[in-house]
Order: structure tokens, then sequence, then C-alpha cells
């Protein structure tokens, strides 16, 4: 029998529609260990309860706790676990490739997450032409819960502003560009840090499933093959299932495909790319992928200094 000391459970506070409650859970999920959900609902306001806030001062999900500890941001958590439970490793040996894990969960977390939650706020607000829901002008009131100026003030443009704001056609770019990169990333192999599934995957997992979602495919389903490619191994992993699948009755009311394509999310999104660049000193920018190898024609031979 086991004491009860030794059950030393990993309890993840969250919920399905966070996409970095997510890359957690899929870890959790990639190592066989066993977890314990429990709700902390966003759209409720339950991530600003005094009691939440105690645990992670950032009121942001999630927070995972395991053995008594509390632990926060989402890819801190990851590399934890990553520690924690070693078998199966999800950071690759070759430190080149571990060195290419490393730099997508960087321009995830710098990057593209708030660029996601831009979009993601801005579409779910939104009718079919463009304009704001009742609903969402009823919500907007409710921001002023949220306890950080800087968020709050994110939180209220995302819904005012709208994918044609320069701030909507910014987080379009950048969302472009991580399609970009994940696409450079699997030309060195069939995961993206490698030839094997780890944390990079289970970080850009919610990521890539949200634009899908949003019905914003066709940033990959044309042209990059590898991407689409990519896409399908990881669906067909149980992990994807328990994660996004069994929890789609959850997360319907919020990204519901059918909806976003009936809503025209794409149209919008496409229009933002589209705009990018006509006008003087855009802050906008549709950046190109990174580079992973080394060509000739990038060096610039006459900026050699032992010539
Ligand atoms: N850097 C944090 C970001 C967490 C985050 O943005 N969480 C979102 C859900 S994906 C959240 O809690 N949103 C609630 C809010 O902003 O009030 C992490 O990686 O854990």
């Amino acid at each position: 029998m086991v004491a009860i000391e030794e059950i030393k459970m990993l309890e993840l506070l969250g919920g399905p529609t966070s996409t970095c409650c997510c890359k957690v859970h899929l870890t959790i999920l990639e190592k066989g260990q066993e977890l314990v959900e429990r709700v902390i609902d966003v759209h409720k306001h339950q991530n600003l309860t005094a009691d939440y806030i105690a645990m992670n001062r950032d009121g942001m999900v999630p927070t995972l706790i395991h053995d008594g500890m509390v632990l926060v941001e989402s890819s801190v958590i990851m590399r934890y676990l990553d520690r924690r439970f070693p078998d199966p490793s999800l950071t690759p040996s070759d430190p080149l490739e571990s060195m290419r894990l490393d730099l997508l969960m960087k321009d995830l977390d710098e990057k593209f997450h708030s660029a996601i939650a831009f979009v993601s706020f801005s579409e779910v607000s939104r009718g079919s032409n463009g304009e704001l829901t009742d609903a969402a002008k009823i919500r907007l009131d409710s921001f002023s819960d949220i306890p950080e100026p800087k968020r709050r003030e994110q939180r209220r443009q995302s819904v005012l502003l709208g994918l044609s704001s320069d701030e909507g056609r910014c987080a379009c770019g950048f969302l472009e560009t991580m399609i970009k990169d994940i696409d450079a990333a699997l030309e060195l192999g069939p995961f993206l840090a490698g030839d094997s599934y780890s944390l990079a995957d289970a970080a850009l997992t919610p990521y890539v499933h949200r634009l899908w979602l949003l019905g914003c495919e066709e940033l990959w389903s044309k042209d990059r093959p590898r991407v689409e490619t990519w896409y399908k191994r990881i669906k067909a992993r149980p992990s994807f299932a328990e994660v996004f699948t069994k929890h789609e009755y959850q997360t319907r009311h919020r990204y519901n495909r059918e909806k976003s394509k009936l809503l025209g999310t794409w149209k919008r999104f496409r229009g933002a790319l589209e705009s990018i660049g006509n006008k003087v000193d855009d802050p906008a920018v549709r950046m190109p992928a990174r580079v992973w190898r080394s060509t000739e024609l990038q060096m610039d031979k006459s900026s050699d200094i032992n010539r």
C-alpha cells in the first residue's frame, strides 16, 4: 500500500481554453504522469481572487502544485517537469537541437503568446462584420478587476481595437512568423527540435491548434505542407486527444471553428497581413523565418576580417 505522503500528485490549476495550461498539460501526459485538473476560469475572473493571487501573484494561469510546492510560468513549469520526471526526456541531448528548442520557446514567450491572446480576445468579441458583440461590450467593464494596469489596458485594447488596428496587424504578423519558424524547424526533422517529440512540440501545439480553431489554417495548409504533416502527427498522439478533444465541449462556446469560419476571422486576419507594409513607418512587419543553417549566400565575404 502506498503511504499518503508518497502520493505526490500533480495539480494543474487553470483551464482548457488557456494555451499556457494546455502546453503544461501536454507535457505532464507526455511524461506519463497523472494529474488532477482544477478549473480556474479566467473568463469568470477566478484567477483574480485573493486566494489565487496569494499563490500566483500575477493572477495568471497555469499554476502547478506538486508535492506541496507552487510552480508558476508555463515554460518554467515544463522545464521543471522534464527534470523532475526524466523519462522520457523531452529535451534533445544534441546541443544544437536543444538550442533550437530554447529559441522556439523564447520566441513563444516573448512574442507569439501575446499575439495569440490579442487575436483570440479580439475575434471572440466580434460578429461577422467585425463589430463588437453586446456580450463583449458588457465584458469590457469587468476588465477593471485586472490588477496590473498594463495588462488591463492590453486586454481592453484586444477587444476594442480589432485585427485592422496597428496592434492587431502586429499580432497577425507575429503569428505568421511563428508558422514560418515552425516550417523552418521542420526542415531539419519530423519534430520541432529533431527526431523526437520535445518540449518545443508541446509548447507550440496549443498555438497552432488555436489558429486552426479560429479557421486560420491557410497560414500553412496551402504552401507549408511540413507544418500540415506535423500538425496531423501531433493530433494523432493520445496527449492531444486528452488535452483538446476531450475538453471540446468546455471550450466550444469560446473557440469554435465552424463559427469562426462563418464570422470571417480568416478574412480579417488575411486582410491584416496584406495591409502590412502599405504605410510609412508601419509598426507591423512580416518577418522571414529563423535561419538555422548558414549558407554561402548569407555570408558577406567583404566583411571577413581575415581577408
Ligand atoms: N507568462 C505566463 C503567461 C500566462 C498567461 O498569459 N495566462 C493567461 C491564459 S493563457 C491568463 O492567465 N490570462 C488571464 C488574464 O490575463 O487575466 C505563463 O507562461 O504562464
